[in-house]
């Protein structure tokens, strides 16, 4: 695999058609400092060609312990709000960047941690991962868009209970409500969110373009300019030649058994 290495907080390996970013700042828990996120925006923004999507996971015994609270004590308020505009920044770029983002947790996925998973598009957590919002015991508020994403995950209510009380999710009750997709357990994550990315990587593009970034606008409008933007997405996504050869693939039963048929 080769390595491509940005920044000693990061690993980045390309394996095939999956990019693979590991967070590796373990004796800070993988504390997400500037140098940290500035790296992985340019991993995000400079996806290589051939790239089809990407794997966000994390070295040592956590995901992610958040912010890297020793860069926020002497931050002005104007400096915060360029700060977390940053983190925007950043994450806009896992989120709407050009291929399908899928996280595999473990461990504690708390604070800023949880807002970059959040960015991911499925997130895979082993039975060790717990999540929480420590930023009301830190006197602080979410600010790498934790309150726009996490809230279309688990709701409102369920997001200011885990800032106003510090309640700790874990990995079992994080599944159930919504904030992984699939459950697995120990050292099992890396292994299931590349199967599943070299599994989107075989999609057609525009199919994966639309969902990454049709299908939250769609969700986020009325359901007149939702119904209107479906349509025009679909018909652009029929038109695509890679749609046209699958459908006749389909229709001619090219190389497809029939258990092939559903999903494949
Ligand atoms: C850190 C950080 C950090 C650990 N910034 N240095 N995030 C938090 O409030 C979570 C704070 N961290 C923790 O609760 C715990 O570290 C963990 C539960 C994640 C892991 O516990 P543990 O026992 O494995 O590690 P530790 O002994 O607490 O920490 C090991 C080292 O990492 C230690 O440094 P050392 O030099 O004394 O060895 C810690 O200081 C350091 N460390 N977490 C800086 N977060 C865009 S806005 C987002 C706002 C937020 O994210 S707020 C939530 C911040």
């Amino acid at each position: 695999m080769p390595s491509l290495d940005l920044s000693p907080s990061l690993r980045v390996e390309r394996d095939g058609s999956v990019l693979v970013v590991r967070l590796s700042r373990v004796a800070k828990r993988n504390a997400l400092d500037d140098e940290t996120m500035l790296g992985l925006e340019s991993v995000f923004a400079s996806m290589p060609a051939g790239v089809g999507a990407a794997v966000l996971c994390a070295e040592g015994e956590h995901f992610s312990a958040g912010l890297d609270l020793s860069e926020l004590t002497e931050r002005s308020a104007a400096e915060g709000a360029l700060h977390s505009r940053q983190w925007h920044r950043v994450l806009d770029r896992v989120q709407f960047g050009r291929v399908p983002v899928v996280a595999a947790l473990h461990g504690a996925v708390v604070g800023g941690g949880l807002e970059l998973a959040a960015a991911a598009h499925i997130r895979v957590a082993e039975r060790s991962t717990f999540y929480a919002l420590p930023e009301g015991a830190r006197g602080i508020f979410v600010g790498g868009g934790g309150s726009v994403r996490i809230p279309r995950l688990i709701g409102v209510a369920r997001m200011a209970d885990m800032i106003l009380t510090g309640r700790v999710v874990n990995a079992e009750e994080g599944h159930q409500i919504g904030l992984s997709q699939y459950l697995v357990g120990a050292g099992e994550g890396v292994a299931l969110a590349m199967t599943l990315a070299r599994r989107i990587v075989e999609n057609a593009p525009m199919t994966n373009y639309a969902v990454m970034h049709a299908l939250p606008r769609i969700a986020e409008v009325g359901q007149d300019q939702g119904l209107l933007f479906e349509s025009l997405m679909a018909a652009i996504s029929q038109d695509a030649p890679e749609a046209k050869k699958r459908l006749h693939e389909f229709l001619n039963k090219q190389g497809r058994s029939k258990n092939e048929k559903v999903g494949e």
